[in-house]
């Protein structure tokens, strides 16, 4: 069933209208940034309706509705994305194609909005589009910064960091929504005043700062079925000066400093990714959108509902990480102090409605702050913190009578900190890991003495990403493909795709298969001539890793196992040697100095091979400038070989290998995250792992026993390699420019041992898997059988999968049927 009448003439007109109505111009002097200004703004006419009439069933069917509170939501560009979920891509393209204009181009023209670093942020925006698409009422909440994930340029072969202004041409998909503002108070003192009428406490904050929560609403448009969810994202404001309390009437300095609040908040998105920047900025944002977002969810069920005993009956809020989990002592202090619930009611409603999903074991990442940090900036909420702690602890000591080890592992406050996962684990009624390794290692170890008291609060949801984004809209070809053997069915039930087994081992099929995969990777060369001036051959190997740069995820591996294939081929010229392209690409945190110079690593070395005519251009390194949503679709689909080689562990899941394997490259990775999954749907033979296993890591960790220099002093090859980063070899003689990364390997610093990622041990099994990679390659047919097994496998990595069991064992929504 199509969902909507699409009117192709009318569809052109609108675009010439309006673009004559906001710029006074005609089509054919229209910029193509006016043109996709235009062309957004017909789409969201054509949005609109839609929307209106699912937040208005949703209200008449009275739903329960999931808040998704999340510091970052990394949608990418909407125009594709959302014609497609119109299902009239094609008509638009047509359309488009008669007023001679491309569609690409036009597409090309929106900024990526960045709101996000990596994995998490990109996975709550999988999070909705499944949501919409499987027709779950739900509200993704976050914050407007005003400068999202910072453009990387490469000059001299070093990250540049450029503010990402993605608001400068406007956002046509965003809706201001002023009359839904909130007001946000930090700082201050609580007075306490009794009520005669309540015969209770009052606690009442003062000498405060406050700012206005704007709401700035994007539509989240389900795949052909009408709905329309929301992501609902606040932007600051100063409250103006005649709005002060009257307490601080007149205070000209008060009031300059709320405007610097405002403008402060939302400034920029703090671009770490798996580690804490313990910043008092970070922790006002995160306060800011949570009460800007808790308030709306509660003024929303009154308007239907007189008990607010019952909140958690239509609400749950689900916690993406730790970063909103102020939510649990924010809801308490609503419940109590403005709704009037006594503690026990106001915990019962809390613990009931509040989930938290952890995203890491990393211990950098924990987050922990300063008590007098927190109750300075949140008196009222620490108040609540407190309490919840106290209460915490004496029940801790009431089921382990004696055993102070459990309250130093388990307390909220400890130390002089408080401790947000402890928060959001005793605030919850569910607590979920992204893989199951990760579960586990989160039960058996990280949160074991949680998992032993509360073990009904455990559980895993393993990831998943949309196929709707990373396979229908990023890889058209290979998407009509699929549609020509299985069906369309896959675009809403992933599963479905296994119908591909049949033909995995025909003939005819795999060469459509191995056609597909060359013209997407001529579509990649391209981009690469262009934005890197280097030839790459569409024959040879796109060997492929791009995420975020960071030590556990061991770039550095892959970059050491090319210098050594490089020094391989040097010396053995005539060896066979199948032609392979490295391709890197990811964004390093700006103070994260190991990780740029890894990037530094990777262009210098790329600038000798690429340039040395002995190795006849058998191998090439490209790194990929700016790696963001939009060029990841453009990679994905080109790749042959998807690099997934973080210490055994370290990677919680990750979502990336989902969307290489949908799109038929094959995993070259270590028994981490949901690549422990991969291998399990896949089947182990159309994998190729390598590498100490996570238990292995963590009785290192544990015994300690692990010993670089063994490795390094066995392995010639490897020594040589290491040699050459102190040699000057890649740095144009400069044989300092490389010594920490490379001390990073072999030298013990303080408390961190030497090569704490177990590059060394597992370089060897790299390399080897690596030739196995190489060797199945050749047999062309081979690889394409085992290419089309892993596309037919992908199935259970839909995050409409996810979703589903989000929805069945924790959220308990209905399906809203339009
Ligand atoms: C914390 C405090 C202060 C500043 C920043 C942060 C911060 C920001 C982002 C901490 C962590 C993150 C991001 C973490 C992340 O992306 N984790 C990834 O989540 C994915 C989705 O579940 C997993 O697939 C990845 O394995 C995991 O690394």
């Amino acid at each position: 069933m199509l969902y909507l009448e699409f009117e192709k003439q009318t569809f052109k007109k609108t675009v010439a209208e309006n673009i004559k109505n906001l710029y006074r111009r005609t089509l054919k002097e229209a910029t193509p940034q006016q043109i996709f200004q235009a062309v957004s703004y017909a789409v969201k006419d054509v949005i609109i309706d839609n929307w209106m009439k699912t937040q208005a069933h949703i209200e008449q069917e009275d739903s329960k509705i999931v808040y998704y509170l999340s510091m970052e939501f990394l949608t990418g560009r909407a125009l594709g994305n959302d014609l497609i979920a119109l299902t009239v891509y094609d008509e638009v393209k047509e359309a488009m194609d008669e007023l001679g204009v491309d569609l690409n181009v036009i597409e090309d023209q929106e900024p990526d909005p960045a709101l996000g670093n990596g994995g998490l942020g990109r996975l709550a925006a999988c999070f909705l589009d499944s949501l919409a698409t499987l027709g779950y009422p739900a509200y993704g909440c976050g914050i407007r910064y005003r400068y999202g994930m910072f453009k990387q340029r490469i000059q001299n072969g070093c990250q540049q960091e450029v503010p990402d202004n993605w608001l400068r041409e406007g956002n046509p998909f965003e809706l201001r929504r002023p009359e839904y503002a909130k007001e946000v108070k930090f700082g201050g003192y609580v007075r306490v005043q009794y009520n005669e009428k309540t015969k209770r406490n009052d606690f009442i904050q003062e000498g405060y700062q406050s700012v206005r929560a704007i709401p700035y609403d994007m539509p989240v448009v389900g795949y052909n079925n009408g709905m329309v969810n929301t992501l609902r994202i606040w932007d600051a404001e100063a409250v103006s000066d005649f709005q002060l309390d009257s307490f601080d009437k007149g205070d000209y300095h008060k009031a300059v400093e709320q405007e610097n609040l405002a403008r402060t908040i939302v400034e920029v998105l703090y671009p770490n990714d798996n580690h804490l920047a313990g910043k008092e900025l970070r922790l006002k944002q995160q306060y800011f959108f949570i009460s800007a977002s808790l308030q709306t969810a509660i003024e929303k069920y009154k308007k239907q509902h007189s008990d607010i005993g019952d909140l958690h009956k239509k609400v749950v809020f689900q916690m993406n990480d730790t970063h909103p989990a102020v939510a649990v002592p924010e809801l308490m202090r609503i419940l109590i102090d403005e709704e009037g619930l006594t503690w026990d009611e106001a915990w019962k409603v809390t613990t009931h409605a509040c989930a938290y999903t952890n995203h890491t074991i990393m211990s950098e990442a924990l987050e922990k702050w300063p008590v007098d940090l927190f109750s300075r900036l949140l008196p009222r909420v620490y108040q609540m913190i407190e309490e919840i702690n106290r209460r915490f602890v004496e029940h801790i000591r009431f089921m382990y009578p004696g055993d102070e080890s459990k309250v130093a592992s388990m307390a909220i406050l400890y130390d002089g900190q408080v401790r947000m996962a402890n928060l959001a684990i005793v605030g919850s009624f569910s607590v979920n890991g992204v893989a199951h390794i990760h579960t586990e290692i989160l039960e058996k170890r990280e949160l074991r003495n949680f998992y032993e008291m509360m073990p009904e609060k455990f559980n895993n949801k393993t990831n998943g990403i949309t196929q709707r984004r990373f396979l229908m809209h990023a890889n058209p070809l290979l998407a009509d493909w699929v549609t020509k053997y299985v069906g369309e069915d896959w675009i809403t039930n992933l599963p479905v795709i296994e119908r591909l087994m049949p033909f995995a081992d025909n003939e005819k099929v795999q060469r459509e298969f191995l056609n597909i995969k060359y013209l997407n990777k001529v579509r990649l060369a391209k981009y690469i001539k262009e934005h890197n001036h280097i030839d790459v051959d569409p024959h040879s190997i796109f060997d492929v890793q791009v995420k975020r740069l960071h030590e556990y995820k061991r770039q550095f591996m892959n970059i050491l196992r090319v210098m050594y294939l490089y020094n391989l081929l040097k010396e053995n010229p005539d060896m066979e040697f199948y032609p392979r392209t490295f391709i890197f690409g990811g964004k390093a945190s700006a103070g994260y100095e190991r990780a740029k110079e890894v990037i530094n690593l990777i262009n210098n070395v790329g600038e000798v091979i690429n340039n040395d005519p002995d190795i006849k251009g058998r191998i090439k390194v490209v790194f990929i400038e700016d790696y963001r949503v939009s060029n990841a679709e453009l990679i994905f689909a080109a790749a042959d070989i998807s690099e997934q080689i973080s210490t055994a562990s370290k990677e919680a899941s990750g979502t990336g290998n989902m969307k290489f394997m949908i799109n038929g490259a094959v995993t070259l990775g270590t028994m981490d995250g949901a690549n422990v999954e991969i291998v399990e749907e896949a089947g182990r033979e159309n994998v190729e792992i390598f590498g100490f296993l996570a238990q292995e890591i963590i009785d290192y960790e544990k015994n300690g026993g692990y010993n670089p220099l063994d490795y390094y002093n066995r392995d010639p090859e490897l020594k040589k390699v290491l040699d050459q980063l102190i040699n000057g070899e890649y740095s144009c003689g400069d044989k300092d420019r490389f010594r920490d990364i490379h001390d990073s390997l072999l030298v013990q610093r303080g408390q961190e041992p030497a090569d704490m990622y177990f590059i060394l041990g597992d370089f060897k099994s790299y390399i080897t898997a690596s030739q196995k990679m190489e060797s199945r390659y050749r047999d062309r047919r081979k690889w394409a059988k085992t290419a089309i097994i892993n596309i037919a496998k992908s199935g259970k990595f839909s995050s409409d999968r996810t979703i589903f069991q989000y929805v069945e064992e924790i959220w308990h929504l209905d399906k809203i049927l339009l």
